[in-house]
């Protein structure tokens, strides 16, 4: 068995848990945030057996957007600060950042 952790964007959350209920995969959905950008984004957390994996993967590849963002650095990143002018740079938030774990044990109790 494998656990899937998915870190994706909320807006996705909605569409990409449907369609993988469709396929009778069990999800569980974290309201988490991004590091970086200190904005919400969501986990979902999927327990599957290892063959299911793939098909998961796939599911998600293909519910997740990809966005453009432009960010305003927030302090320098080295220098002298009083010649610092904030510049924003533009990033791309992904898709979907998807770790696959294997699972010892699965337990309901
Ligand atoms: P929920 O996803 O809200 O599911 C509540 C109950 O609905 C489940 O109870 C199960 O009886 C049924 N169910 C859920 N998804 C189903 C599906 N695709 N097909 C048929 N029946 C489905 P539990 O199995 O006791 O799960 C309780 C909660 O534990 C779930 O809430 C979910 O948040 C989490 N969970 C369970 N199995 C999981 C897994 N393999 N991966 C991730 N989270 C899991
Ligand atoms: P955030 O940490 O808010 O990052 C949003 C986007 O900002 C990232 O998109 C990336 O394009 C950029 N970014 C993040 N850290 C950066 C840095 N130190 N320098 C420059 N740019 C940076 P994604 O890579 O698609 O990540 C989207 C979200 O997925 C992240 O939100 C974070 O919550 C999660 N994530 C990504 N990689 C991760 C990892 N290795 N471990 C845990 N969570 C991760």
């Amino acid at each position: 068995m494998k656990l899937i952790i998915a870190v994706i964007q909320d807006k996705d959350s909605h569409r990409l848990i449907d369609a993988l209920s469709d396929k009778e995969y069990k999800t569980t959905k974290l309201s988490t945030t991004g590091g970086f950008l200190k904005e919400g984004n969501t986990t979902l957390m999927i327990g599957c057996e290892d063959e299911e994996v793939d098909q998961a993967l796939d599911i998600i590849k293909h519910k997740s957007s990809h966005r453009e963002q432009m960010v305003a650095p927030i302090s320098p990143m080295g220098g002298n600060a009083d010649s610092y002018i904030p510049r924003p740079i533009n990033i791309e938030v992904g898709g979907a950042t998807v770790f696959v774990l294997p699972v010892d044990s699965f337990f309901q109790f």
